[in-house]
């Protein structure tokens, strides 16, 4: 990875993450999109500091408001941004905006430069964050949002269907289980970018980090940057495996149900959630 420096730390550690998930053939063009909230007190001291004279954006209203996120401040990647040119526009591919009045609008602090506005999947992504929060009882802070191949071609391949695509996985690699226990869950075929894909997608993440936006990609939260990526890393070389395997002419076998228990047993104390997918078998 090259060396890049950036004065917010925050930026420094997310533009070359984003051009990683380009190198993986994760995020094409504008494909995909990432929003991390960040540590308030750590990132007001930073722009304070650094970018004392910054004109505040004014505040946008949001499509629903989110008051458990108010005051929360959010490194988002733009609207028509490409992936690719994070290390060298990272002020226009990136933004960092506030949630402001009671949870209702976000205010520009910093990026978005030359008339850019947050993601299209914003308003899906606060969502997310507002569940995901309270879920994981603050510990989640960062959404991954790309396309990634494997995973992808499995939604034209298998059942739409929660169990059916995590059992698959789980059973292709005996980490797959421990790194995601909570299951990938399915969210129909939808039109990106609406309300009615948030509400789906809601239902969804009250259950798991990860849901599948059958034909279009993977929407996963995780703790920071290493760790989202490492979890689409893995859910992706698992759907490569069974892909491969389906092009095969179909499992001859699996990893069992029992070693799939013995492997919960065993690194339970390495798992975010229980398997309940195993158990509802
Ligand atoms: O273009 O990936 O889901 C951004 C997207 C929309
Ligand atoms: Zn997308």
């Amino acid at each position: 990875m090259p060396p890049f420096s950036h004065p917010i730390s925050f930026i420094e550690e997310a533009a070359p993450f984003v051009q990683l998930c380009w190198e993986m053939g994760w995020n094409e063009a504008n494909g995909g999109n990432v929003s991390w909230r960040l540590p308030e007190e750590e990132i007001h001291g930073i722009l304070n500091r650094r970018f004392p004279n910054t004109v505040l954006g004014d505040p946008v209203l949001l499509p629903e408001p989110h008051p458990s996120l108010d005051g929360e401040y959010f490194l988002v990647t733009g609207a028509g941004q490409y992936f690719r040119h994070a290390i060298t526009h990272p002020a226009e591919v990136f933004g960092i905006v506030q949630i402001v009045n009671d949870g209702t609008a976000y205010q520009r602090h910093w990026g978005l430069i030359n008339g850019g506005r947050p993601t299209s999947e914003f308003a899906t992504h606060l969502v997310g964050h507002a569940i995901r929060k309270r879920v994981s009882n603050g510990r989640e802070r960062i959404i991954l949002h790309c396309h990634v191949p494997e995973f992808i071609a499995l939604s034209f391949l298998m059942p739409l269907d929660s169990r059916e695509l995590t059992m698959a996985l789980w059973q292709k690699m005996p980490e797959c289980i421990v790194v995601f226990p909570d299951g990938v869950r399915v969210v129909p075929p939808l039109l990106p970018g609406t309300v009615k894909i948030a509400q789906a997608s809601a239902i969804e993440l009250e259950k798991s980090r990860i849901i599948s936006w059958s034909h279009h990609g993977i929407f996963a939260s995780e703790e920071d940057p290493d760790k989202v990526f490492a979890l689409v890393e893995t859910i992706e070389k698992a759907a490569a495996i069974h892909r491969r395997i389906l092009s095969a002419g179909g499992p001859q076998r699996g990893i069992d149900t029992a070693l799939l228990t013995e492997l919960t047993e065993h690194f339970a104390s390495y798992m975010v959630a229980d398997a309940d997918l195993l158990k509802d078998q």
